[in-house]
């Protein structure tokens, strides 16, 4: 087979966010080689030693322009020397599942075509994450290289007559023009290496027994058309013996049924409606690549995402995996909630807050420092890959449900009586006007940096808050002491009681600029009030200082989560 070389143009606006290259389908599909562009730039950003004879994994969440992606990539890795590549069978993967799959061949890195919770189709978003050898997603300086190189980037290498077959399992071999040995392409099962991961981190006998043995408890699990439909109906279904009323919505559709894939209370209508009646006691949505996770109770009782984390935390020796590791530390994003944190103080487990972005998870669990962490944004995992694992968590909740024999409720409701509770919202402001927003967090940064905003009260009502910290959120990464300072990280107010208000501009969006104020605060009595009526004053203050609906010209937030 030929390898080409050929002449491009760069692009200014190819620089990966939180999660990737993001943007609407048709600027892959019809900007002339965008897709080629990004992609060259990953491979050069990989010296080419170690490119040389390599092992990559190919892999999406099956959206729309997936397969055709996939078939660039195969072409273009080829002439870039890549030895091997492990893909996923019709092109599909979880991006948990690659985060295994990347670990288990010893890749060096992973390719994983995927928007996550972005909605799909000709008019959606299609996105490019890559990963690296520890199976995470690739560090601020790998991506700020890819960014660097696709600015000046003058041609690419490709092998335009390779056909891969993605639909027969099993080894195909190309040999090329030029080149010593042929490249080898696997398509694997990926659903069965992912399933192998997931036997030996939980007691699959004793889960089957909950959900299929004598008075097993009924689950609903809406995998929302994404890429988890056909793990969810192995696993759960096949292995673990749950009816086929438990899983809705496991076709994956490049699509998605026209939804946004995105497990929350407002997209995830349909599930949140089918528990309602409380014929299900446990329910779970996932977003487009598998990442995410939703958990609900009985009547469609919310987790919140932070809840969750602390009380996996606080249970998590109800997983074999654990008993057997044990527990480094725990670590969440710094937008969530700090009911983790307490956790942490009564456990006497070392915690760690980073950044939003599962990125700078990974550093803490390769050196050792971290088995469990989660954000607010629908995101827990473990140390067992480096990606955040919707699946995991969902039996995570099982493993602890099957060992307290108590319903998700009362496994919530016990953890706020024994620590307390923090109410925790996030409301997001979507596609509103750069300009207005990157001004707003401008004024808001000198207003919070003035020596006076320190000990200023602000009262609402009869509640009266006074500022104790405010800063622009930098991070120190405690392995390679790197030191992170950019205004996407978000401004932090806190609070004497320990109440938080946090801005923060989104990295994932596509049309304009998100917006997101996190409100998070703690109460020792009122355990079991609504979360908005308690934010309410909280928010108030948010609105006010920042005058966001002024400038914005909005009267509220686009989703509240
Ligand atoms: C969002 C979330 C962040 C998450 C990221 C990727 O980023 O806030 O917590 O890690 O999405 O999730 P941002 O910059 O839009 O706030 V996923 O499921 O897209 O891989
Ligand atoms: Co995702």
């Amino acid at each position: 087979l030929q390898v080409l070389t050929v002449a491009t143009a760069p692009y200014p606006d190819q620089r990966p966010s939180s999660s990737g290259l993001r943007k609407k389908v048709s600027v892959f599909q019809f900007k002339r080689s965008y897709l080629h562009n990004f992609i060259q730039s990953i491979f050069s950003s990989i010296d080419l030693r170690d490119r040389q004879g390599s092992t990559m994994v190919v892999g999406g969440d099956g959206r729309f322009f997936n397969r055709a992606a996939i078939e660039v990539i195969v072409q273009m890795a080829a002439a870039n020397g890549v030895g091997r590549l492990i893909i996923g069978h019709h092109g599909i993967m979880s991006t948990p599942a690659v985060s295994c799959v990347i670990r288990k061949y010893k890749a060096i890195g992973g390719i994983i075509l995927t928007a996550s919770h972005n909605p799909g189709g000709p008019d959606g978003d299609f996105g490019i994450k890559f990963n690296t050898a520890n199976g995470g997603p690739a560090s601020e300086a790998v991506t700020s290289k890819i960014f660097q190189i696709s600015r000046t980037l003058e041609k690419f290498a490709i092998c335009p007559g390779l056909r891969v077959d993605l639909e027969t399992l099993g080894k195909q071999a190309f040999d090329l023009e030029n080149k010593f040995k042929p490249l080898t392409v696997e398509i694997v099962d990926s659903v069965e290496s992912y399933a192998n991961l997931l036997r030996n981190i939980f007691d699959f006998a004793a889960l089957k027994d909950l959900l299929s043995g004598e008075n097993p408890i009924r689950v609903r699990i809406d995998a929302m058309h994404g890429v988890l439909g056909p793990y969810v109906k192995r696993i759960l279904c096949k292995e673990l013996g749950c009816p086929a009323i438990s899983a809705i919505n496991c076709v994956p559709m490049e699509d998605f049924g026209g939804q946004h894939p995105d497990p929350n209370l407002t997209d995830a209508a349909e599930l949140v409606d089918s528990m309602r009646d409380g014929s299900f006691d446990f329910g779970a949505a996932f977003d487009g690549d598998g990442d995410r996770n939703m958990i609900l109770g009985k009547h469609g009782f919310f987790v919140t995402p932070s809840d969750s984390l602390a009380v996996i935390a606080d249970n998590i020796f109800c997983i074999p995996y654990f008993q057997h590791s044990g527990v480094r530390g725990f670590a969440r994003s710094m937008p969530t909630s700090t009911a983790l944190d307490r956790v942490a103080k009564a456990t006497k487990i070392e915690i760690y807050e980073t950044p939003a972005g599962w990125k700078f998870f990974g550093n803490l669990m390769d050196a050792g420092l971290v088995s469990l962490c989660g954000e607010e944004s629908f995101g827990t995992g473990g140390d067992h890959i480096r990606e955040k694992d919707g699946l995991w968590a969902v039996l995570a909740w099982l493993s602890i449900i099957s060992t307290r024999r108590r319903s998700v409720e009362d496994i919530v409701k016990d953890h706020w009586l024994k620590y307390g509770r923090n109410y925790f919202t996030r409301y997001d402001y979507q596609n509103v006007d750069l300009d207005a927003v990157c001004d707003m967090m401008e004024d808001l940064e000198i207003m919070i940096a003035d020596k006076t905003f320190v000990k200023q009260r602000f009262a609402v009502k009869d509640k009266i808050f006074q500022v104790e910290k405010a800063d622009n959120f930098e991070y120190t990464d405690p392995v390679d002491k790197c030191v992170w300072l950019f205004s996407l990280q978000g401004l932090r107010i806190i609070f004497s009681d320990g109440s938080r208000i946090i801005y923060r501009l989104s990295g994932t969006g596509n049309d304009g600029a998100t917006v997101r104020i996190y409100l998070d605060s703690y109460e020792k009595e009122l355990l079991f009030e609504d979360t908005q009526v308690m934010l309410s004053p909280l928010a108030t203050i948010a609105l006010k200082i920042s005058q966001l609906h002024l400038r914005t010209g909005r009267i509220g937030p686009s989703i509240i989560t």
